[in-house]
């Protein structure tokens, strides 16, 4: 903007609000286009959905349409600071940032020295979705040799689940819902909570009198606008999977025609299913036998028919084998061939990017350990196993995850964190639960503070985002830590010489992508497959061109042994027990994402509590009523929330919502106490919505 002489004078009488187009970095498949109301150059206002995009549309959740709150929260970190007390006792000094960068550098060489680099493992998860702010430090990790990176906490089983039949993690766009789907499955997550975008194209289908169906433990915000709630028990989607392919190939729905020309083994298929009926499913599933056969009718008569697979259902030990066989469905009825039919998971592998430059590829060391992420409670405990028989870890970076509440047993986690000889570097913009255990705090700006460029999983588009204000006290940006703490490592990569914007434009070019200030002035690039391509009518992404009714388990590696090699209902999830009755699903809340959020006001008064959601006679049973305290317990740990009885789920199911801060809980540690660190199948992956537990009345 160019300045002129009457600037000062004008910006004095009304301060003009700029809006600045950007894009929500936040860990959620939607990807919503933003305009950002630039108050002054250290000041956001409101934050609208902007129309740029054709999927977001506008829309955004009201818990970031309130961000200001988070930006210019008063407990925003603004200055590097380093532990004086005891670990984990949020005694701090403020230091400045050469001296907090020289002091994890001279931890690293250390701990590198007297064990190999494999000591030190940078930890990192989905904060920013920004790929520049987000997986800049594998780059750090490659070059220097540190401990590798198995990410298995979100994606890792649903990613497994789709990707072994279809072959690729993309599907079919979810624009055509609104227009052309007659009936729109939302299979196993709660979008009105976790990704609102969806509801907007499904609403829209709706109206048009498409039928809404929702597959769903519990009664979820989204379960209550369908035309149909199939409320089964946690883990046991690929029980009602097969008994609808029963229904769909006994009553002539299977279209055989498609099966011949793009699915694997379609007879062996049609054999396996047959002795999966709708009583054997509802005995697994808890659901009837005559709902089982309603949906399944349903789905065959209708063509122009859209699985949405979500997350949420793939968080259990048979996640994948779940998502596989509910994968299943559209290339029985040939959905796929149809506008507005097939189904969609994400679209993430439909960005021809070059990442070499961004996470340092051309330094990767195939012989250094992979660590997996969502097992750090038994790494951090020296669990031989889990360690890949190696040394163990004694220093770790942290950006953008807050583990000390998101992971599973958290029992572990805790005690591991808190380990004296463990050095701990966290970067983050609050002082998080995780951060209370740092012996350096390292300040961290918010994407509006800061250049990135971000893919999308909900949508088609490629989006770039430059920063609209200055970042607060001494914040700094991910890319320019780690860049700062190669140069002090001795780390060589050109990446650490260049700006994040330079990385950005320079990944763009390298993939035939605009570059980045086309793509910014443009409002993003839309990447969407042809119709053809989208729907895999020019084939499934195999050299065979076939979907696959029978995966190829072994190149996930793990215990793909144990997996069936045909859609199944696969027995290894937690089972309730006489012991431990209850079926707990620690599911998403509306306002928290994840572990973010739980700091801004807005958020913490509308979740109001942890709080237990049980069917109505499980409370008479266990004689309390809403409100009382309940206390939920296995053998890894007990929390105590409070009860609310709930109609739309079954007995022995119960439901907390929101991972929140375990200051909120009366032992002082939250949810993840209850969830298990143990691998699920094939190769990993954490299971968030498989625990059974104990539940008890009062504290
Ligand atoms: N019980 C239960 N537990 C779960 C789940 C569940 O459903 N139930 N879901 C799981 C899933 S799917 C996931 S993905 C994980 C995610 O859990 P987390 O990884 O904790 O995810 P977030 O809360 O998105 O982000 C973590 C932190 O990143 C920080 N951050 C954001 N941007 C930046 C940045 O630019 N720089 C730096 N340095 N920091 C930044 C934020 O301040 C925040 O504290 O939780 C898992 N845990
Ligand atoms: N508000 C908010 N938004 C978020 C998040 C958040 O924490 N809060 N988290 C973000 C992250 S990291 C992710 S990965 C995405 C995930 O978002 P999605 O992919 O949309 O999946 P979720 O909504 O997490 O799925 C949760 C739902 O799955 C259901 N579910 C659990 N187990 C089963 C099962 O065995 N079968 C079936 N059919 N359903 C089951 C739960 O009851 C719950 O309603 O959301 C993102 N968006
Ligand atoms: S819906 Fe998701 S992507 Fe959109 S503004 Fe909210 S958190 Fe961000
Ligand atoms: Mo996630």
């Amino acid at each position: 903007m160019r300045e002129d002489a009457t600037a000062p004078l004008r910006r004095e009488i009304r301060p003009a609000v700029q809006t600045i187009p950007s894009v929500c970095p936040h860990d959620c498949t939607s990807t919503c286009a933003l305009d950002v109301e630039r108050l002054d150059a250290r000041t956001i206002g409101r934050m609208r959905g902007s129309t740029r995009n054709s999927y977001t549309a506008g829309v955004i959740c009201e818990k970031v349409s309130r961000y200001a709150e988070r930006v210019h929260h008063p407990d925003r970190l603004l200055y590097p600071l380093k532990r004086v007390g005891p670990k984990g006792s949020r005694q701090f000094t403020r230091i400045a940032w050469d001296e907090a960068l020289d002091l994890v550098a001279q931890a690293f060489t250390e701990q590198a020295a007297r064990l190999g680099p494999a000591g030190v493992w940078p930890y990192y998860y989905a904060g920013t979705m920004g790929l520049v702010q987000r997986d800049g430090i594998n780059r750090l990790r490659h070059v220097m040799k540190y401990s590798g990176w198995k990410s298995t906490i979100c994606v890792a089983l649903a990613d497994t689940g789709w990707t072994a039949g279809t072959g690729a993690k993309r599907g079919v766009d979810f624009r055509e819902v609104g227009e052309h789907s007659d009936l729109v499955v939302i299979w196993g997550g709660n979008p009105v909570h976790t990704q609102v975008n969806v509801m907007t194209h499904a609403m829209r289908a709706r109206r048009r009198g498409a039928t809404l169906v929702v597959v769903d433990p519990y009664r979820t915000g989204t379960a209550a606008q369908a035309d149909m709630h199939l409320a089964l028990r946690p883990g046991t989607d690929g029980a009602l999977a097969c008994a609808v392919m029963h229904v769909l190939f006994a009553e002539g729905h299977a279209d055989w025609a498609y099966l011949r020309r793009y699915t694997d083994a379609p007879d062996e298929l049609a054999a396996q299913v047959r002795t999966r009926s709708p009583e054997w499913a509802a005995r697994i599933t808890g659901l009837t036998a005559e709902e089982i056969v309603a949906f399944a009718r349903l789905y065959g008569r209708t063509r122009r028919s859209f699985i949405r697979c979500h997350h949420g259902f793939s968080r259990s030990r048979n996640g994948a084998a779940n998502m596989h066989a509910v994968s299943c469905l559209p290339a029985v009825t040939g959905a796929w061939q149809y506008p507005g039919g097939g189904a969609l998971y994400g679209q993430t592998a439909i960005y021809p990017l070059d990442r070499s430059l961004i996470e340092g590829l051309d330094a990767v060391d195939r012989s250094v350990r992979q660590l997996d992420q969502s097992r750090l409670g038994p790494i951090l405990t020296g669990d031989p196993e889990a360690l890949g028989y190696g040394p163990p870890v004694t220093a770790m970076l942290v950006q953008n995850t807050n583990p000390a509440m998101v992971c599973p047993d958290l029992t572990l986690v805790h005690k591991g964190l808190a380990r004296e000889d463990l050095f701990l570097c966290v970067h983050e913009q609050f002082l998080t639960e995780t951060a209370a255990f740092a012996d350096v705090v390292l300040p961290a700006t918010t994407f509006v503070e800061h250049d990135d460029f971000y893919t999308a999983s909900g949508h088609t588009y490629f989006q770039v985002a430059r920063r609209a204000i200055e970042p607060p006290g001494e914040c700094r940006e991910n890319h320019r830590v780690i860049a700062d703490l190669a140069r002090r490592l001795g780390a060589r990569h050109r990446g650490f010489e260049m700006t994040a914007w330079e990385i950005m434009d320079w990944t763009l070019r390298q993939s035939g992508m605009w570059d980045a200030r086309t793509n910014w002035e443009r409002g993003g690039q839309d990447m969407a497959l042809p119709f053809e391509t989208a729907h895999f009518l020019d084939g499934f992404a195999w050299p065979d061109g076939k979907f696959r009714f029978k995966p190829d388990w072994s190149a996930y590696g793990g215990r793909w042994q144990e997996m069936p090699p045909l859609p199944d209902h696969f027995a290894v999830t937690d089972e309730a027990t006489a012991a431990r009755p209850f079926r707990l699903v620690a599911a998403p809340a509306r306002t928290f994402l994840n572990s973010t959020f739980t700091e801004t006001p807005g958020s913490l008064r509308r979740e109001v509590r942890p709080t237990a959601r049980l069917h109505p006679d499980d409370c008479a049973a266990l004689g309390v009523v809403e409100g009382d305290r309940v206390t939920l317990g296995n053998e890894r740990g007990t929390v105590t929330v409070y009860a609310r009885p709930q109609a739309g789920q079954q007995r022995g199911v119960v439901v907390v919502e929101g991972i929140w801060p375990n200051r909120h809980f009366e032992n002082g540690i939250g949810i993840n106490v209850l969830t298990g660190a143990d691998p699920a199948w094939p190769a990993g992956g954490a299971a968030f919505h498989d625990t059974a537990v104990w539940i008890r009345r009062g504290a």
